[in-house]
């Protein structure tokens, strides 16, 4: 199968880290093909940067759609564009965030988040919100690391993040920690073994759930509010937008799905 994971934001050197942990963790038939957008910002770390980043990560779905492409994964924690995303195609878009908040779920009752930015925090919230697992979560914690912080040697970004996950692991009274950054993809098993708590990081866990959704047959569903938008006039810098049926969007792997 074809993969096609979406970094939102354009540091091409966190592709790199986020297509590396993917490739590592997939399944020997599996492709991985990952890629940034053209436009937005270099670092996805505030409601505007990730309004941003959501036209540049609709476009790389488009893109995928004309390659063939048999499921997404947008690698960014804030899962920026992902419902917007799953209109566009048949196949199977999994974020990041939902990936690892499902999996921690699965092995935990209760686990932590280990995030970046305090303000971003107020992100991985609403997706807790919106996804239901707002009682799976006893806490969303930062590091206080910009971004582009996990590219660089010498920030010491590595052992912020530890100790964070040190102090979740003694004050929380958590089974497991949830990594809160794709450019964390690379980070797994120096935290977990640093840790001695399972860490659940949202590129490789959403890598496993597209496979296994491909798997199973099934694909996003066209019925109801994730069909395919409908045609109609876009102005402007998004003129060539305008009229795309669901025909021009259509992923031929996908034509059986009903
Ligand atoms: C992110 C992420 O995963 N990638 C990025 O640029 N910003 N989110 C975060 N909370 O650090």
């Amino acid at each position: 199968m074809h993969l096609h994971v979406i970094n939102p934001n354009t540091t091409a050197s966190m592709t790199a880290t986020i297509g590396e942990a993917a490739r590592r963790i997939a399944a020997p038939g599996t492709e991985i093909v990952a890629t940034q957008p053209a436009h937005g910002p270099v670092s996805i770390e505030s409601h505007f940067d990730e309004a941003i980043s959501a036209v540049g990560v609709l476009e790389e779905v488009l893109s995928g759609e004309r390659e063939g492409a048999d499921a997404y994964v947008i690698a960014c924690f804030g899962d920026p564009g992902l419902m917007a995303a799953r209109e566009l195609t048949r196949a199977p878009v999994i974020g990041i965030a939902e990936a690892a908040f499902h999996m921690a779920a699965l092995i935990s009752t209760r686990f932590s988040i280990v995030t970046t930015l305090g303000r971003t925090g107020i992100i991985a919230e609403h997706l807790l919100e919106q996804y239901g697992f707002r009682h799976h979560c006893r806490r969303v914690r930062a590091a206080e690391i910009p971004v582009l912080d996990l590219e660089e040697n010498g920030t010491m970004a590595l052992e912020r993040i530890i100790d964070e996950c040190r102090r979740a692991r003694d004050e929380d009274n958590i089974g497991a920690i949830v990594l809160g950054c794709g450019g964390m993809a690379d980070l797994t098993e120096k935290i977990s073994q640093a840790v001695g708590l399972p860490v659940v990081e949202g590129v490789t866990a959403a890598v496993k759930l597209a496979e296994a959704v491909v798997d199973l047959g099934l694909g996003t569903s066209k019925h109801g509010d994730l069909a395919f938008p409908r045609p109609k006039a876009f102005t402007g810098q998004f003129e060539h937008l305008s009229d795309m049926t669901p025909t021009d969007r259509k992923n031929p792997k996908h034509k059986s799905a009903p």
